[in-house]
Formats: C-alpha cells, sequence, structure tokens
C-alpha cells in the first residue's frame, strides 16, 4: 500500500504505533518498525538517560525506521528535544502542545517531524513551519484529547493543507484504516490496538482491561483541568468523574490526585490508582497478539475492502 507516508518515511506501511507515555518502549516500538510500520518509543516525562537508553536500544533490536514521541508538556521537553538531534532519530511526533520552538533545530539536523494536532489551524501553523505530514488525531483517542471527532477532523485538514495527513482515533483494524483512505489520509497512527499487542510491556492487568472492554468502557475525565484524559472506566477513574461533575474533587486536587497514575497503571496495574489511558475503540479489541499479526491483518482487510 504505497502512499506519500510509505515514500516519506521508507516503510512497508502506512502506520505509525502512537507514542504512548510510559508505554511506548523500545521492545514494542522494534517491534512495529520490524514489521513493517513506523514504531515510535515514548519521550513522555522520562529522564534523558532513560530516553538515550531506549533509543539506542531500539536501534540494536531493528535497522527499519523509528522515532520518537516528544510529549510538549514534559518538564524536561527541552533535553529531550536536543536529544533525539544528538542521537539521529529520523522521525519525531509531537503531542500535547505546539512544537514551533523546536521545529528550526530538528529540521536543520533533517529530522522528518509529524506533530500530532487537533484542530485544522494548528495543522495549517504546523505545515507553514515545515512539518512532513500531520497526525489528526480525533477525540475517540486514548489519554489527553482534543474535540473534535476522526471522522469530522481528518477530511477537514485533508482539505486545508497540501502534506500528507495520517489519522488517528479509533482505528483498530482494516475498516478503520479503509475508512481514514476514504476520507482523504494517506496513513495511519494506532495506539490502544498496539496496548494488547505481545510486545508492549504493561503489566498484565493493563492488557486484561483492554481487551475485556466493551464499547461503553473508556471515560474522559479532567475537562476542568484543560487536560481532558481518555482512560478506561475503573473504580478510579469514575470517582475522578464524579468528584469532578459534583465539585467535590476541585482541579487543583485532581492534578494531585492524577500526578505519577499512568506509571502506576503501566508498572504496577494499580486499579485504585492507576490511570488506564485507552481509546473508545478498546471495545473491539479482544485478543492479545504480535505486532507483525496485528499489521499485517489489518491491511490485508483494508486492502481488500479499497479493492486493491
Ligand atoms: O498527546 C497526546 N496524548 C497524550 S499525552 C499524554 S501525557 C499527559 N499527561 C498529563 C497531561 C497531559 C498529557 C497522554 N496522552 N496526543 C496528542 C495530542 N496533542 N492530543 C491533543 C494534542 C494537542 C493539544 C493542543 C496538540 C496541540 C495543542 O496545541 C495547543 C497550542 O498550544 O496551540
Amino acid at each position: 500500500m504505497k502512499t506519500r507516508i510509505t515514500e516519506l518515511l521508507g516503510v512497508k506501511y502506512p502506520i505509525l504505533q502512537g507514542g504512548m507515555a510510559w508505554i511506548a518502549e523500545s521492545t514494542l516500538a522494534s517491534a512495529v518498525s520490524n514489521a513493517g510500520g513506523v514504531g515510535i518509543i515514548a519521550g513522555g516525562s522520562a529522564p534523558i538517560d532513560y530516553l538515550r537508553d531506549q533509543i539506542r536500544r531500539c536501534k540494536e533490536l531493528t535497522d527499519k525506521p523509528f522515532g520518537v514521541n516528544i510529549m510538549l508538556m514534559s518538564p524536561n521537553a527541552e533535553d529531550l528535544a536536543q536529544l533525539v538531534i544528538d542521537e539521529k532519530v529520523p522521525v519525531i511526533t509531537t503531542g500535547a502542545g505546539n512544537p514551533g520552538k523546536f521545529m528550526e533545530g530538528w529540521l536543520n539536523a533533517g529530522i522528518k517531524v509529524i506533530p500530532v494536532i487537533p484542530s485544522v489551524a494548528l495543522a495549517k501553523r504546523m505545515e507553514r513551519a515545515g512539518a512532513a505530514a500531520v497526525v489528526a488525531e480525533g477525540t475517540e483517542s486514548g489519554g489527553h484529547i482534543g474535540e473534535n471527532t476522526t471522522m469530522c477532523l481528518v477530511p477537514q485538514v485533508v482539505d486545508a493543507v497540501d502534506i500528507p495527513v495520517i489519522a488517528a482515533g479509533g482505528i483498530a483494524d482494516g475498516r478503520g484504516i479503509a475508512a481514514s483512505f476514504m476520507l482523504g489520509a494517506e496513513g495511519v497512527q494506532l495506539g490502544t490496538r498496539f496496548l494488547a499487542a505481545e510486545e508492549c510491556q504493561i503489566h498484565p492487568t493493563y492488557k486484561q482491561l483492554v481487551v475485556d472492554a466493551k464499547d461503553t468502557d473508556s471515560i474522559v475525565t479532567g475537562r476542568y483541568t484543560g487536560h481532558p484524559c481518555r482512560s478506561v472506566k475503573t473504580k478510579f477513574s469514575k470517582r475522578l468523574a464524579s468528584g469532578e461533575s459534583n465539585g467535590t474533587i476541585t482541579p487543583e486536587q485532581f492534578e494531585e490526585i492524577t500526578l505519577g497514575s499512568l506509571r502506576k497503571a503501566v508498572q504496577d496495574g494499580n486499579l485504585d490508582e492507576g490511570s488506564f489511558l485507552c481509546g473508545a475503540i478498546a471495545g473491539m479489541i479482544n485478543e492479545v497478539k504480535p505486532a507483525k499479526d496485528i499489521i499485517e491483518e489489518m491491511f490485508a482487510q483494508a486492502e481488500k475492502l479499497l479493492g486493491r
């Protein structure tokens, strides 16, 4: 399936793995890259030595292209932004902010920059700033989200920019990929589907929550903090949601309670204090399998649907 994304990145399939903070490390990223997609290591708010180590491990595990996601709300975004230059990472995705101030440095280093954007306005700004492509991410996604849906956002971004558009949010099989292509996207980014990849290193409790989730099992919390986040419905996330709506948890208390909650989910499988981020499509994911099988099966289905 050749598109401007496969050409730009030199890969077999036009698929990026989401740069999920605390989750997307070198084992998962290299498995996706070895399968013909683009594996992404999450910078998150990791210490610089950890990310350097992960990048070097990924280089040992694959000779295929891979990328790093820079989460722009991270307190050490500046250091991580320099690290990816020093380590000659070929592709960067960004999230949770406008990467404008880093663009010149990255472009001068020959890095292909692919910002994740939740709006047409930001897509246009990123194109002017030299982005190679954009990921248009709908509110169906897991984690920190914008307002617009994938179905509405992707075609509007496609109409607004000339660079290739990658669709994200609510995609987990060949039907979602085919639909994204019909909307004008030339690639897809999937996060939640890869939570249930064999190579994904999250706690078994987290993986099981994703596999067991049904259609109504994701919940958005934290709108009143300005950082809405989608996760699996658990006692913890439901308590946050009710505290937010009935005023018993202030925005400041919310930030305090959720600080470190993603790590508690990923590493400890802590159901009482962990935030198990996931997309609204989790209900469709019922099986853990290798990243290679996930990718090959999805693209076989998509190609059939698209009549190729
Ligand atoms: O970034 C994500 N998803 C994430 S980041 C994350 S870690 C986190 N932890 C606590 C608070 C916030 C994040 C978990 N999930 N997806 C990409 C994404 N980017 N979604 C929305 C945005 C975004 C939002 C505003 C991108 C740009 C933006 O720009 C605002 C501006 O400055 O113009």
